[in-house]
């Protein structure tokens, strides 16, 4: 199944056969395996639609490294070699579909938009030796077995998110993992840009947000943030991996750094001091003064400015040191500023205690499945985002070892981080409701790329399956054996995964 020869001896490749159309995570919609297979070699050319050219320069990026092959863009013509087609009437792809179809003469990836494309790149990837991961040349030889893939995605959205606030990561950092992310046909980046411990963007109304609330983060240590061309260059960068940023600010709790950077927005006018602890819940903006209501559309305009992608995250977890009328009537002051903007509201799942706007999307963080105000608000027509921290969170720790992550909502090992459905998991709320899936990563123990890449894989490709692959591919016993598949690859992208001992990863080398 897995692909992988016995063959040790130094003149001998790797993997010689190659691997089944099937091994690739997320598990494709339909796959057709047979005729003959498909070699690259030395005279292989890239044929591109004028629209995909961008895919194609990816591509070339990806694979000359490893190859060796000049790997030359052309335009479309012959069907020989890899061709990247557009085409408005390929079927029912719709916006993130593929085509793939493997034959002596080539591999051919059709799509309706750019972004099935990418998608497919990434599919046609994960079926070549994990050695084309490497940046040096390799032996080789590069090929994929023949047949047709026919792949759309279950959910529209499928997200990862990032905390950079308890720790700051660099924008290099960020696009490491953005790239980690685009792998496993990722389509939303969410930043986690404010909390208590650190403000990371900057805000020209408001200054001192960046300058002083971002000057620090858990443990002490410098924090930073992003100057708003950083942030752009974070934008494009998700972009060119048609990945979609969404920008939080946490409100009206965990705000700590914002209100040690400007006194005003305290109830005594007093701005407490920087936070670098990981306590939650101690901190909220006053809700009675006008001065709160300044500062947040000043912040939301500019980002929403900064922002091309739908959502603006407005946070609203954890207020417990907000009464609840007054977190109501905050929310439903805050979220028409949102709307206002042209933003469509995103915020975590208790902005259900308020009155969601029409359009708004709730992102379920429980554990129970049980929670009866989100499921109300899902049957009125609020929208659903599925985190349940007892199988999405990659901050979990994996077991009582693992030397980083919390336990707050239980150990968290790969079978549990696959083993439930997005559709069901909220008990009584409409399947209908659900927009997808995210698997967020708090960095209250997280402050490296060493560590992002330690708990979120294996994790993050089995949520990311759940997002994208048909429930009825659902099937652990298989999951597993194409995500050991996937280990190799991991190993030649420098990604110190997390060996769990549910999976057969092969042998080390
Ligand atoms: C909670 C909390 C965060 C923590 C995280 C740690 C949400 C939505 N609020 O999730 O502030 O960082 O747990 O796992």
């Amino acid at each position: 199944m897995v692909g992988l020869t016995a063959g040790t001896t130094a003149a001998v490749p790797r993997e010689v056969a190659a691997r089944p159309l099937a091994q690739v995570v997320p598990v494709p919609a339909v796959v057709r395996q047979g005729g003959a297979p498909y070699t690259f070699g030395e005279g292989t050319v890239i044929r591109v639609s004028p629209g995909a050219v961008g895919v194609g320069r990816y591509l070339a990026g990806l694979l000359r490294p490893s190859m060796g092959y000049p790997l030359p863009l052309r335009p479309l013509g012959r069907r020989d070699g890899i061709v990247l087609a557009l085409s408005g009437h390929a079927g029912d792809l719709g916006d993130e579909g593929y085509r793939l179809d493997v034959t002596k003469q080539g591999v051919a990836i059709t799509a309706e938009r750019p972004a099935g494309l990418f998608h497919g790149v990434q599919t046609l990837r994960q079926l070549l030796p994990a050695a084309v991961e490497e940046r040096t040349p390799q032996p080789g030889p590069w090929t994929v077995s023949g047949g047709t893939i026919t792949d759309v995605p279950r959910y529209s959205y499928r997200g990862a998110m990032l905390d950079v606030s308890r720790h700051f990561f660099t924008v290099a950092e960020v696009e490491r993992y953005i790239d980690q992310l685009a792998l496993y046909k990722i389509d939303y980046l969410h930043l986690h840009l404010s909390d208590d411990q650190g403000w990371r963007i900057a805000i020209s109304s408001w200054p001192r947000l960046a300058a002083y609330g971002g000057s620090t983060e858990v443990g002490g240590g410098p924090g930073g943030y992003y100057t708003k061309a950083q942030y752009e260059q974070l934008v494009r960068y998700a972009a060119s991996r048609y990945m979609t940023v969404v920008p939080e600010i946490d409100m009206p709790a965990h705000t700590n750094a914002a209100l040690a950077s400007y006194g005003p927005l305290n109830c005594d006018g007093v701005a407490p001091p920087l936070y670098t602890g990981t306590n939650v819940g101690f901190s909220s903006l006053c809700v009675a003064k006008a001065v709160t209501y300044r500062f947040v559309v000043d912040v939301l305009r500019e980002l929403a400015a900064l922002t091309p992608g739908p959502y603006l995250h407005i946070g609203g977890d954890e207020a417990h040191s907000t009464s609840a009328a007054d977190y109501t009537a905050f929310m439903d002051r805050v979220q028409p500023l949102v709307t206002g903007y042209g933003k469509t509201v995103l915020a975590w799942h208790e902005i259900t205690n308020a009155h969601p706007v029409q359009g708004a999307v709730a992102q379920y963080w429980g554990t129970a499945g049980t929670e009866q105000g989100v499921v109300a608000a899902a049957k009125a027509g609020t929208r659903l985002v599925m985190s349940p921290a007892n199988h999405t969170y990659l901050d979990m720790k994996y077991n009582p070892s693992t030397k980083l992550g919390l336990s707050w909502a239980g150990y968290t090992e790969v079978k549990d981080a696959y083993g439930w459905d997005p559709a069901t998991f909220l008990r009584g709320a409409p399947a209908s409701a659900v927009l997808g899936v995210e698997a967020p990563l708090w960095s209250e123990t997280i402050s490296t790329s060493d560590d992002i890449g330690y708990m979120a894989f294996p994790r993050l490709p089995a949520v990311a399956e759940l997002g994208w692959s048909p429930a009825v591919s659902h099937d652990w016993d298989a999951f597993r054996l194409r995500l050991a598949a996937q280990g190799p690859r991991w190993d030649a992208l420098g990604i110190d995964y997390y060996r769990s001992a549910q999976v057969p990863w092969p042998a080390q080398e």
